[in-house]
């Protein structure tokens, strides 16, 4: 009944382990490496944003490669960061850890390659209008703006490539179910189902969008478009698209950072029901990135805003598992106090500290998220920069943060290479820490002083000197989230090309035990049908009349 597989394999056993499964690690290599190839060009752009708000252009110097200035740059940073390396650090990662968890390689290889094939292929095709200034629709893309038709074609395929993944998946999972009927399903494998299958779901407002309106519209075979309608299907996507981001990384925080800290998961049936009420309760929110568009009704605005703080539910419970599982390991080191035993945790290691980091400046992007999710309040931060300072806690640092933390025990076992320094990751962890809070702080107030987002501010003429006091610290924090970025890849490199081979220690892989394992919950936790079913008849009501209404009413004839 191993349902969390402990750690303690010998070095010749992990070494076994690692030729079993030497496939899924080069598939996760794989991915991971387009994932940090994509983050290196989006970031620099970033960078390159917060130089401009501070009248520094430094888009003259990348002319040749790119023309289009701060609005390329930035569909480039959006498009790259939160669409490119987010999805292929996450199939990577789901694929490594599902096959790990469940102790067998994946059902079919061949469609595991079928997978970074479509999804790859789909990249380069995107990429060239990207590059070619033929795609400055940024990572929304929202019509009327209109971009190349092979933008939209290679994001879909991307898109359809990932869902290979979930039929991999399940595949696995049946073949592993034959062999254990009355088993728990392993907690990482049974999480990364879940993220998928409330992917796959979520995804088909954005394939509808792509299939029936963008792409047929790109070629010129329909002769309109309806931007309510484009930007209903596109948030149906769109707002479920931060739990896919969220929950690799949460999957990392209950199952991997407990061990790290020395102690074990507080509670497994707690972490289930999490990820049961995210698959139920992620997609049937969209409307909140709508409350101010015309044409949809008051009443499902307000339906969606209080069920978005159903969600938040979830959210409250991942972080008292977690800091529960937190507080078992500082104790077990030694730790006493109400608080103190904080200081008993591994600070010296790397990857718990990226990610420990990440969690605390997550937790003030989740309070300012509940501002953005009230009705009311939604309209002062609307389309301001406060906007972009909350979405740098969550995707830019909880999520990025911690695979980062991550891909420094990941990448020592799939390359059989040594962390080239540890010293260098826990310069990189806190320089991101300390850059990400004076950057995010001062957006979010610049937001709250009126200073718009999405904008050339630095070009514009309606830039105030009030803010441009504000914005130097933007742009200091945006160069020391530079210096982060450089000492990760640097040390990434260093380790990639270093001549030290893994040791004993690095092929473990950080299996957390659970105080309370899977089965103090309920056999119910571990059933599919229920919960696909209370997922779909909440989509069907709360995103029914809405869908109904406009695609009956749309005359597609917005040129
Ligand atoms: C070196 C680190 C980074 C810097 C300096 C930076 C800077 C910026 C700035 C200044 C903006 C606002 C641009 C505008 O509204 O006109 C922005 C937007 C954005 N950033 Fe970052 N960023 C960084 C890293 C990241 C990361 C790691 C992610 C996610 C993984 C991310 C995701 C986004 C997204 C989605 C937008 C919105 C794009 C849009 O409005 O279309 N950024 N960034
Ligand atoms: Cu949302």
């Amino acid at each position: 009944m191993a349902t969390v597989r402990a750690s303690g394999l010998s070095f010749a056993q992990s070494r076994a382990e690692t030729t079993r499964f030497a496939t899924e690690h080069r598939l996760a290599g794989l991915n991971l490496l387009v994932a940090f190839l994509a983050l290196a060009v989006g970031g620099l752009m970033g960078v390159l944003q917060a130089l401009q708000y501070n009248k520094i252009n430094a888009y003259p110097a990348i002319k040749p490669v790119l023309t289009g200035g701060y609005y390329q740059g930035l569909a480039l940073h959006g498009v790259l960061n939160v669409l490119v390396f987010t999805t292929f650090y996450i199939i990577g990662w789901l694929t490594f850890i599902a096959t790990r968890s469940f102790d067998r390689p994946l059902a079919s290889r061949r469609l595991g390659w079928a997978t970074f094939g479509v999804m790859t292929f789909g990249l380069l095709m995107a990429a060239v209008p990207l590059l070619m200034n033929n795609a400055t629709v940024m990572f929304t893309f929202y019509p009327p703006l209109k971009a190349d038709a092979l933008f939209y074609i290679g994001l879909t395929l991307v898109v359809v490539g990932t869902w290979l993944l979930l039929v991999n998946l399940i595949l696995t999972y049946r073949a592993w179910r034959a062999e254990h009927p009355t088993d728990r399903t392993p907690l990482a494998a049974w999480m990364s189902m879940v993220t998928m299958v409330m992917w796959t779901i979520c995804t088909a407002g954005v394939a509808a969008e792509m299939l029936f309106m963008l792409i047929p519209w790109s070629l010129g075979l329909i002769p309109g478009t309806d931007p309510v309608l484009a930007r209903t299907l596109f948030w149906f996507t769109g707002h479920p698209i931060v739990y896919f981001w969220l929950l690799p990384a949460y999957i990392s925080w209950y199952n991997f950072v407990p061990k790290q800290a020395g102690g074990k998961l507080f509670s497994d049936p707690m972490a289930r029901v999490s990820f049961i009420l995210f698959l139920v309760l992620s997609t049937p929110i969209g409307l909140h990135h709508q409350i101010t568009d015309p044409g949809i009704s008051e009443i499902w605005k307000l339906v969606h805003a209080i069920f978005t703080f159903g969600v938040f539910f979830p959210s409250l419970l991942t972080f008292f598992n977690v800091v529960a599982s937190l507080e078992i390991g500082g104790r077990a080191r030694g730790g006493k106090g109400w608080l103190a035993w904080v200081f008993a945790l591994p600070w010296n290691e790397p990857s718990f500290t990226a990610q420990a980091l990440a969690m605390i400046l997550f937790a003030f992007g989740g309070a300012g998220g509940l501002i953005n999710a009230s009705y009311n309040m939604n309209l002062v931060v609307h389309n301001t920069s406060w906007i972009s300072g909350h979405f740098h806690l969550t995707v830019g640092t909880a999520v990025t943060l911690s695979f980062m933390g991550v891909a420094y025990w990941l990448v020592p076992i799939i390359t059989g290479k040594q962390l080239f320094s540890k010293k260098l990751a826990l310069a990189q962890a806190w320089t991101w820490f300390v850059g990400m809070s004076l950057f995010s702080h001062f957006m979010h107030t610049l937001g709250l002083m009126g200073m718009p987002r999405r904008t050339d501010i630095g070009a514009a003429p309606y830039l105030k000197p009030e803010w441009s006091a504000l914005l130097v610290y933007v742009g200091i924090g945006a160069v020391i989230m530079f210096v982060s970025a450089f000492l990760f890849y640097l040390n990434m490199v260093l380790t990639l090309t270093s001549k030290k081979p893994a040791t004993d220690a690095d092929y473990q892989i950080p299996w957390s035990k659970a105080a309370s394992g899977p089965e103090d919950g309920p056999v119910i936790l571990d059933r599919w049908k229920p919960w696909l079913a209370i997922s779909v008849v909440l989509i069907v009501l709360n995103y029914g009349p809405t869908l109904f209404q406009l695609i009956s009413t749309s005359p597609f004839n917005i040129p």
